[in-house]
């Protein structure tokens, strides 16, 4: 297998990403204002605040290709998503492929797996797929491993933290994007269970910034490689202050 360089999507061997895929995932009234609707406001915080890459799905990347290859900031490409409407068992569908983000420039692609749910199968085949097209053209790839339906029952335990992390060890993702359930000694267990499987860790619903702050140290004690982080950035009065104290505690 080709080696994999994440040095195009890291800063000596560490990462702050800016997730911005809530537009399909949540919707637009549940988490965004006037300003953070803007795609190229999301883009200005990213570029400003010296983020290692930014999430965008297929049709923000298509649309707003021009001042994402003029920010310079790393363009994630996520792969799949779903809306928050139905609300059967989870399953993330594939909408964009491995060749149509490498065109739109990406330098990493996304993928989620709910592991747990009744249509896990189809999610570990298609990221088994474009996990194979994305390392032979040398792109790394992020799983965001969330368990998620009616099996799973508890959602936040140190059992499911580990085995998500674990299972993106076993599937070849280069960094798995996991919950954090508040609890530093569980998260070490959870990246020992990752092993050479890189850990950044989702920012979740937003948080008072003293709080959010604290649990960014947490997490970098923990020994993760960063955070991939959206809502507690650019729901914030001043993003870039957030910004500036958060690569503070991940970059040292
Ligand atoms: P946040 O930091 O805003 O939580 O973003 C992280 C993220 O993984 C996004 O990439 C994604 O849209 C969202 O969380 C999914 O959230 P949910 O937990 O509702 O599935």
């Amino acid at each position: 297998m080709k080696h994999i360089s994440l040095s195009k999507i890291t800063t000596r061997g560490k990462a702050l990403y800016l997730a911005y895929d809530q537009g399909i995932e949540h919707g637009p009234s549940t988490d965004f204002n006037d300003k953070n609707v803007n795609p190229l406001y999301i883009l200005d915080i990213a570029k400003k605040g010296k983020f290692n890459g930014i999430v965008f799905q297929k049709g923000i990347a298509e649309k707003y290709n021009k001042e994402i290859r003029k920010s310079k900031v790393p363009l994630i490409l996520k792969l799949n998503g779903k809306t928050k409407l139905f609300k059967g068992e989870p399953l993330s569908a594939q909408i964009c492929s491995v060749d149509e983000a490498i065109n739109l420039g990406a330098k990493a692609v996304g993928f989620t797996i709910y592991v747990g749910s009744q249509h896990e199968e189809q999610m570990l085949e298609e990221f088994a797929k474009i996990e194979s097209q994305a390392h032979k053209k040398g792109l790394p790839v992020i799983a965001w491993i969330y368990p998620r339906g009616s099996s799973v029952k508890k959602y936040y335990s140190k059992e499911l933290m580990a085995y998500a992390s674990r299972v993106g060890l076993e599937i070849g993702a280069d960094i798995a994007k996991i919950n954090y359930n508040g609890n530093p000694k569980d998260l070490q267990w959870a990246v020992k269970s990752a092993g050479r499987c890189k850990v950044v860790i989702a920012g979740g619903v937003k948080l008072r910034e003293k709080e959010f702050l604290k649990q960014a140290k947490d997490i970098m004690q923990a020994s993760c490689m960063g955070l991939a982080v959206g809502r507690n950035v650019w729901q914030a009065k001043k993003p870039l202050e957030v910004a500036r104290k958060l690569k503070r505690i991940v970059f040292g």
